[in-house]
């Protein structure tokens, strides 16, 4: 598929199911705890400064935003987890949103789920990935912030990584910064072969 990456644009935001588009486009949905560098990862791939909001003041995504990609698919930003300064409810609620749009959108082809290459993966990043893997939903790896690593360390940190996910060898893992758009182009190709 030929897509334009270049033309991109946010198409709606929605707090549940009866607002998400409706048609037959694929989805990927970006997945991580706040602060990860969700909104910085869509950025960098559509080649835009600010098109997802970047914010140093976690939590503030509660929706799910769904962004055009040149008629053809579409980035869908699930709000952040992992944020303590939300009351239990709050995250029920969430939780229930984010679960609900993961296991029932037919759209949904996989799911990129950020992780920060310089920590080892957070409870809620592990347990992530294992509902990923238990829904059967295709899941490409991203760390990201690899830029605050020095290349002779991102092996240790990737092994770290994926020894705390119990990660499956056949998934798609990809180190990534927004900063010099390292694993850029292999995060495009992981991406059009789920399409
Ligand atoms: N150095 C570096 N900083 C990053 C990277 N990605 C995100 N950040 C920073 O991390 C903070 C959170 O990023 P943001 O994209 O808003 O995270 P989100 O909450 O997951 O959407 C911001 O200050 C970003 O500038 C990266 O690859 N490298
Ligand atoms: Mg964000």
């Amino acid at each position: 598929m030929e897509i334009n990456t270049h033309n991109a644009e946010i198409l709606l935001s929605a707090a549940n199911k009866s607002h998400y588009p409706q048609d037959e486009l694929p989805e990927i949905a970006l997945a991580g705890r706040s602060n990860v560098g969700k909104s910085s990862f869509i950025n960098t791939m559509l080649n835009r400064k600010n098109l997802a909001r970047t914010s140093g003041k976690p939590g503030k995504t509660q929706l799910l935003n769904f962004f055009n990609i040149d008629d053809k698919m579409r980035f869908v930003d699930v709000p952040g987890y992992g944020y303590a300064r939300v009351s239990k409810k709050e995250r029920e609620k969430w939780g229930r949103m984010i679960e609900e749009y993961l296991t029932n959108r037919e759209n949904l082809r996989a799911v990129v789920s950020l992780v920060d290459l310089r920590h080892d993966p957070t409870a809620d990043d592990v347990q992530m990935y294992e509902f990923l893997k238990y829904y059967e939903i295709p899941v490409i790896i991203v760390a990201t912030k690899a830029d605050k690593i020095p290349r002779g360390k991102w092996n240790k940190h990737e092994s770290a990584i994926k020894k705390k996910l119990n990660f499956d060898p056949s998934d798609d893992f990809i180190l990534f910064s927004s900063v010099t758009k390292a694993g850029m182009d292999q995060a495009w190709d992981a991406i059009l072969e789920k399409l």
